[in-house]
């Protein structure tokens, strides 16, 4: 009497149980990971970042870029981090009484799935306050965005002229 040897029987399964069994073990793995982590951090993209040179002794910069979600749940960008700056928020402009007043979010930046979001001038922009060093034009200014689903996202900036209000090509 012999237990029967699983090795010896594989061969026995045509090649269609043997795809979806692996399939299933590949499944039951992700399953252990998390559906967010199953969508991959790809479904979140960030394009066009820029910033501008500081005036000598200014302490904030205003970062400009666009969010893009190509998945099929929404997305929060939860904070910001870099060396460059003591805290980085995620500020609105609105128009109060002819003049132009900028304020911290009160909830989280939401990325609509499907949707995009972005941050121009006159507009949502990210604040970077308590600067390091001052921003030069031509350097590159490193920072983190940390999202609740897509996780944490490195981003460049290109630092462009004093002034500029267009994006950069
Ligand atoms: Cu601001």
């Amino acid at each position: 009497m012999t237990m029967p040897n699983p090795i010896v029987e594989w061969p026995s399964i045509n090649s269609r149980s043997r795809r979806l069994f692996v399939t299933l073990l590949v499944g039951f793995g992700m399953s252990l990971v998390g559906f967010p982590a199953a969508e991959g951090a790809d479904h979140l993209v960030v394009e066009g970042a820029w910033t501008r040179a500081t005036p000598p002794g200014a302490k904030t910069a205003a970062g400009y870029l666009v969010l893009r979600n190509t998945g099929n749940s929404d997305d929060r960008l939860v904070r910001i981090e870099s060396p460059v700056a003591e805290t980085i928020e995620v500020h609105s402009m609105t128009m109060d009484g002819g003049i132009m007043r900028m304020r911290r979010l009160d909830a989280l930046l939401t990325i609509p799935a499907g949707g995009e979001v972005r941050l121009d001038p006159g507009g949502l922009h990210l604040m970077m306050m308590g600067l390091k060093a001052p921003f030069r034009q031509g350097e590159r200014i490193g920072l983190d965005l940390v999202f609740e689903r897509a996780g944490r996202i490195a981003v460049e900036m290109p630092v462009v002229r004093v002034g500029t209000m267009e994006p950069p090509r």
